[in-house]
């Protein structure tokens, strides 16, 4: 049986049913695509998920890919490779391609929807069928003559890679020491060694090509110091001829490593080397020096699909406990516990079982509509571009929500598979014969790559909340505030909006204070000691899991309130439970986590250097 439970009842009831995503359908851009057939899609990559992907998930983790040191290349299960030739023969990478690229666009938020089903099910067959959409960002950054490397690797359908982390340089991208030295014919070597390269090498495509960030030398005004000094090449794994895909001689990078994890073990993690003793030739992409802005590009899509496959594990984690309390049978109800002679109960019953399950299902379903509701931000910039204007609003409220969906939307995953999924099946859960044990391992890793979290909640805060002047954490507040005006979901969920309202105003007050430490930093005002800004970093983590709070809470009422309308009306059964459900995961969320932010906005509050000042050695 597939170890993967997928919930399209749910994600369309997110897409069409709360945020209205079918209302962009049937013209325009969009004019192949009616709801019927969307819906349709939706179903086929289910069944494709839950069969074809699912049916390698557990292979691919017992018996991982095999380096060969001598040669080193790598060889994949067999078993995964059937999985990734379905993902690839479906040629679902189309929707995320521009029409110049031989793209069918879907709207992104019914990508996102569709992405949660694989990565829900098999998440290494959605990063080595990346190389579609890297070449999509070849293309938007490329000269004219470099368009055509991007046709080919779709042509030939060849794998991709992004290559930033060294040894020495991790979180702090801009300390990478990879040089490119530029050739007379207008190629690059690049030399240097990365590390941590997912599907660095294996033996799925004929090529890989790398996206690599290196430091030029010799170049005047680029090669300084940090991230900007960075340039990003196009270095093949096999040379090619770039007008006509022909293949040439093996290039000089290769994997002299691959590292053995605790999960994701089919996603090969490789070190690359660089130019040790052959050339390792690569094209500038674009013929510009803007490298660490050209591969944000990759990275805010990766981060994307990061918090998106933490949060269709949590789900898939979630509805296997259901399945599994529903049958477990163990101890007396808990009126009838000094009852020996009670009969015994399904775990079910159990009141912290129940707390435990609502708990999993509350955030797996807000987490859900949290990636849905940003790619709601990411169908209106693209409704914009498609009438040739801009939605600054949306594209700053796309990016304010990325290290959410990132950061919390991981985190919160991660902890809850462990704690409750896991928790649910007793000393089952730590045995192979379920999948949470492997999903707790696989899904660790998203807390980590594509910026820790630590990074994430700097990110959110400096860039996304202080660079920004606010502006979108403002309009999303306000959005936040008019549910609570308007009285939306009436009288039934009054108390659930009533939390929201003092949710709001502790991560402002969260916030609030935030600020006032930066302001304090500033040394040119009176007073300004600028230590204070470890006051500040003491809460980033804080705010930003806060933040992630109040919106998933948010989401829920929204969708809750919808679910009330539908049982004011008639509804069949399977729908009654349904909707039944979706107002008593809000009113869960508001009751039972929303209040923790007050404490959390003490803490932040009576913050001080204490930490700061200690000496290293008393740790
Ligand atoms: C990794 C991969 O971990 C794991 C999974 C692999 C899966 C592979 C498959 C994925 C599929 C991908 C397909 C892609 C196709 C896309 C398709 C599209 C349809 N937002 O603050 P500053 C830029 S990989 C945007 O001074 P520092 C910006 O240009 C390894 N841009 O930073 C900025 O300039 P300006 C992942 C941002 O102090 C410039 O950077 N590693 C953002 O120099 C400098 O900014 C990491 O993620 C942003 N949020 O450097 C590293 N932020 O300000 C984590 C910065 O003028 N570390 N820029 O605009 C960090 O993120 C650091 O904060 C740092 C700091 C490196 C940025
Ligand atoms: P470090 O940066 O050394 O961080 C160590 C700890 O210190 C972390 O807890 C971190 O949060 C904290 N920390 C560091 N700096 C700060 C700071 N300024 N403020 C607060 N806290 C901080 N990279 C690629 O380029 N391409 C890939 O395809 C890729 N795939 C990966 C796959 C796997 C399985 C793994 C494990 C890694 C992968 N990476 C990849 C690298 C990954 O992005 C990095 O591991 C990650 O960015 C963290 O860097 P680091 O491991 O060096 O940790």
């Amino acid at each position: 049986m597939s170890h993967y439970r997928s919930n399209l009842r749910d994600i369309e009831f997110a897409l069409f049913d709360v945020f209205g995503s079918d209302a962009q359908l049937g013209s325009g851009r969009y004019e192949e695509f009616d709801a019927d057939t969307v819906r349709s899609i939706l179903a086929e990559v289910d069944r494709m998920s839950r069969e074809d992907l699912a049916a390698s998930y557990v292979e691919s983790d017992r018996t991982p890919p095999v380096y060969d040191p001598a040669a080193r290349t790598v060889a994949l299960p067999e078993a995964f490779k059937k999985s990734f030739a379905a993902l690839m023969d479906s040629e679902l990478w189309r929707f995320a391609l521009p029409e110049g690229l031989g793209g069918t666009p879907l709207p992104p938020s019914v990508f996102w929807g569709a992405a949660e089903l694989i990565l829900g099910s098999n998440a290494a067959a959605w990063m080595y069928a990346s190389g579609p959409s890297f070449a999509s960002v070849i293309w938007r950054n490329a000269t004219e003559a470099q368009k055509r490397i991007a046709e080919i690797m779709i042509e030939r359908q060849w794998a991709a890679t992004m290559v930033l982390t060294e040894p020495d340089a991790g979180s702090d991208v801009g300390a990478g020491t990879t040089k490119a030295y530029p050739q007379p014919d207008g190629t690059w070597h690049v030399e240097g060694v990365k590390r941590f390269i997912t599907s660095g090498e294996h033996d799925m495509s004929e090529n890989i090509v790398h996206l690599v960030l290196a430091r030029p030398v010799g170049v005047e005004g680029a090669g300084g110091p940090g991230t900007k000094g960075l340039s990003l090449f196009v270095v093949p794994k096999i040379r090619f001829d770039p007008a006509t895909g022909e293949l040439g001689e093996r290039n000089g990078v290769y994997a002299t490593n691959v590292e053995k994890k605790m999960g994701l073990k089919v996603s090969t993690t490789c070190e690359l080397t660089f130019g040790d003793g052959e050339p390792a030739t690569g094209w500038l992409l674009g013929d510009v020096h803007d490298g660490i802005a050209q591969m944000f590009q990759v990275i805010e899509y990766a981060r994307m699909m990061v918090g998106t496959k933490a949060i269709a594990t949590l789900s898939s984690g979630y509805l296997n406990a259901l399945d599994y309390a529903k049958e477990r049978v163990q101890g007396a109800d808990l009126t009838r516990a000094n009852d020996k002679t009670a009969p015994r109960v399904t775990i079910t019953h159990h009141p912290d079982v129940r707390r435990s399950l609502m708990t999993q299902k509350a955030h797996a379903e807000g987490m859900r509509a949290l990636v849905l509701y940003t790619a709601t931000m990411q169908d209106a910039v693209a409704a914009a571009a498609a009438r040739g204007e801009t939605d600054e609003n949306a594209e700053r409220v796309n990016d304010l929500l990325l290290p959410i969906v990132k950061g919390y939307g991981s985190e919160r995953s991660w902890v809850l598979l462990g704690s409750e999924s896991l928790q649910t099946f007793g000393g089952s859960g730590f045995l192979q014969d379920y999948p949470l044990e492997q999903y707790v391992r696989d899904a660790k890793i998203d807390t980590l790559y594509e910026g820790t979290t630590a990074i994430q909640g700097q990110d959110f805060f400096f860039r996304k909340i202080v660079r920004d002047n606010g502006q979108a954490l403002g309009w999303l507040s306000q959005q936040i505030q008019q549910t609570v005006d308007d009285e939306l979901g009436g009288g039934r969920l009054k108390v659930e909006r009533e939390l929201l309202a003092k949710a709001l105003a502790d991560v402002q007050g969260i916030l609030g204070t935030m600020v006032g430490f930066l302001m304090s930093a500033d040394e040119r005002t009176e007073g300004g000691d600028v230590r204070n800004v470890y006051k500040v970093g003491l809460n980033t983590t804080r705010l930003l899991l806060g933040a992630g709070d109040l919106v998933v809470a948010w989401l829920l009422l929204r969708q809750a309130a919808v679910a009330l309308t539908r049982l004011d009306g008639e509804v069949a059964e399977k729908d009654q439970a349904f909707y039944e459900g979706k107002v008593a995961a809000a009113q869960f969320f508001a009751r039972q986590v929303l209040p923790r932010l007050a404490a959390e906005r003490a803490v932040a509050e009576a913050t001080d250097n204490a930490l700061m000042d200690l000496d290293e050695a008393a740790f």
